[in-house]
Order: C-alpha cells, then structure tokens, then sequence
C-alpha cells in the first residue's frame, strides 16, 4: 500500500461541506485507490498561492514531513493546473497528484468491460491535454502506482497531437457501442419491460439492492466506486410483470466533468430509464448533501424530468429514531429500506408500481 498525505485547503468560505468533511471524503477515495493514509492535513490560507497552490514555506514544511515518513504519493483535494502540479512535485519531492487524477484512478482499476476501459482512457486523455507544458515529461516522472493507471498506461501518449487523434479514435469506438446499445434499448422497447435505474451516491448500497431483489451477484464493497459497469437484471414484480433493473456507476460531489462526458453511454442507462431509484445512505451524517449532488448529476445527463422514487437506505444502521422521520420531511416522500437485511422491500415495490402501472 503506498502511504499517502492528504492535503486540503480551507479558504475559510462557508460551504455545505467543511474543509474536514471533504477531507474525510478524500481519505475514503484514497483507501479505496489503495492508499494507507498517514495524514490528512487541512491547510488554511486567504486565498490559493498560483505558483505553489498552498505557499512555498508550507510545501517546504511538508516536504520534511514526507522524508521522515516515508510518503510515497501527496494527494491534493483540490483540482493542481499544470504548473502548480509540477512546482509542488518539485518541491515535495514524491509524486503528486489531485482528487480528479485520483479518481481517474480508481475508475481505471475498476474498468472491466471493453466499453469502460475506452471510457476511462477518454477521460484520462481529456485531462491530460490541456495540462501537458513543453514536451509533457510529467507523465514519466510520476514512476507508477496510484494515479498512474489505466487501461491506456502503457499507451499513455506524450505528444498532443498523438493524444488529439487517439481521443478522437476513442470517441468514434464510443459511438459505435452506443449505436449497438441503442439497437439493444429499441428491442427493450419493443417488449415494453419498464426499466429501472439504481442511482444514487457512491458507496449507497445500490449493488446490494439490486442482488437482493434479483438474486444477481454484482461486487459489493465498502468501497468507493466499486461499480463501473452496469448491470442489467430482470425481476418480476408480484403482478407478475416483468421489469429490468438496472445498477449503475455510483456519483460524487464534483465529479469530474471529463468524466461524466466520457461516461455519457453508460450514464444513458439511467437517462432512459423509466423510473430512477434515487438511493441514499440515511445513515452517512451527510446524507443530504450526497443527495443534492447526486440530483445536480442526474440533471446534467438529462435525467432530471424523470419520475424519481427516493429511497433510503440502510435504516438497519440508523440509530437516532427520529432521523428517518427527519429525512423523509426533507425529501417530501421517501421509502425507508435495508438493503443488506432485505427489508421495506414491499412499500418499495408498492412506490413502483404506484408512479409506474
Ligand atoms: N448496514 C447496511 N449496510 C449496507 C446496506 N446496503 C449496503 N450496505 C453496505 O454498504 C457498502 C456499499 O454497498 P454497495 O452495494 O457496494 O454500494 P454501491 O452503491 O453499489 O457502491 P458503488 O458501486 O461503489 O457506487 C457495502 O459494505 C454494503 O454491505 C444496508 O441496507 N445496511
Ligand atoms: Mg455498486
């Protein structure tokens, strides 16, 4: 495990998530990239310094700090521009990276289907472009491990004219996937199966739904992002009629906007599902804000106008009584479940059948 410094900059602005909390969430990602975390430093400053991003003085400071503790990789939580990403790697003298790259990661370790590996290469290449200064020696310079990977590593190309023409070869291979995956969704149509999209936030349990309903055996992990491929399952309803469920790549606050335009095929899943199942973890202390980024994302593939049960779950581990009740207020209707204990299955399916038949 490579050991890890966190570093987050707090302007001293009045977000709806404290410097501490998008730390705790950094840490999480990078325990899910395969990172020990050693320290996670919250750095106050007025405002970001251009060259160095959080002061000379200060990188000098944690340079130190990397020597004697043997810091293998310095994650920033705030996106580096070229510059500030070099300066800093100079000065810390360990490899660098920023929350996208760390990302980019995780979802090119996760990336198994033919499709998701073209996906993250994309994305991959897109950020890479507009940062690449003089002739891109940064690549070579970060020697491997996380933020490093994916399944363009070997390929990772250097030059931006040669990056230019592959992203484009990529987009023409998406294109032809999508086009295939359009015949696919027309025949679905053809057979009217109501289909329904697991959304929701990372780490909400939208695999362990979709397993418990269906029987199906996708990867659950207390993980983030543990899923990149989507999964089709049928289940039939008590009615009888049969339904599709769908379990999809988990959002993110800020999730990267390469990310979500290389991702748009797999993300038209949800964008065309009949109905969307919005699941939140109840029991995550920033359970609403996971939800309003998890809405932001699903306006921004145009899925925004379509019906949208919301779903809370894992109420097993809710321990305060009255934070169901609170929740279900704020979110107007809202069905309470437990996933891993397979519980309020019925009121779920009752709110299906409700919004769709
Ligand atoms: N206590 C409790 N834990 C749950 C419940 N549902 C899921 N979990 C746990 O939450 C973690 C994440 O579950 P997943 O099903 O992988 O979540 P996901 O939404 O598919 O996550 P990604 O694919 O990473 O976006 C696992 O450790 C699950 O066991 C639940 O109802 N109660
Ligand atoms: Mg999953």
């Amino acid at each position: 495990m490579e050991r890890a410094l966190l570093v987050t900059v707090d302007l001293g602005k009045r977000e709806e998530w404290t410097a501490e909390e998008r730390s705790r969430e950094l840490a999480e990602l990078a325990r899910s990239a395969g990172a020990k975390v050693i320290r996670e430093e919250i750095v106050k400053r007025h405002s970001i310094c251009p060259a160095t991003f959080i002061g000379k003085g200060k990188a000098e400071e944690l340079s130190a700090f990397c020597k004697a503790e043997d810091i293998k990789v310095v994650i920033f939580n705030n996106d580096l521009a070229g510059t500030q990403a070099k300066n800093l790697a100079d000065i810390l003298g360990v490899k660098t990276i920023d929350r996208t790259q760390l990302i980019l990661d995780i979802f090119a370790s996760r990336a198994h289907s033919n499709e998701g590996k073209v996906q993250v290469e994309l994305a991959q290449l897109m950020y890479l472009l507009p940062r690449l200064t003089g002739k891109g020696t940064e690549l070579s310079r970060l020697g491997g491990g996380i933020g490093t990977r994916g399944p363009g590593e070997q390929k990772l190309e250097v030059d931006r004219r040669r990056i230019r023409a592959r992203i484009s070869r990529l987009k023409d291979e998406l294109e032809g996937l999508e086009k295939r995956r359009d015949m696919m969704r027309k025949r679905r149509e053809r057979f009217d199966i109501p289909m329904i999209a697991i959304t929701g936030y990372t780490n909400a349990g939208k695999s362990t739904l979709l397993n418990a309903l269906t029987g199906s055996t996708v990867d659950v992990k207390d993980k983030l992002f543990a899923t990149l491929d989507p999964t089709v399952r049928r289940f039939r309803m008590p009615s009888g009629q049969e339904t599709l469920f769908v379990d999809t790549v988990g959002f993110l606050t800020d999730l990267p906007h390469n990310l979500i335009e290389a991702f748009k095929a797999t993300l038209e899943e949800v964008a065309t599902a009949d109905i969307i199942l919005h699941l939140v973890d109840a029991s995550h202390p920033k359970a609403i804000e996971q939800a309003q980024a998890t809405v932001k994302v699903l306006e921004e593939i145009g899925a925004g106008s379509k019906p949208v049960i919301t779903v809370l779950n894992k109420a097993d581990k809710v321990t305060d009584p009255e934070r169901i009740a609170r929740l279900k207020g704020y979110f107007g209707e809202a069905v309470a479940i437990s996933a891993l204990k397979k519980e309020g299955f019925d009121k779920l399916i009752d709110a299906i059948l409700l919004s769709k038949f």
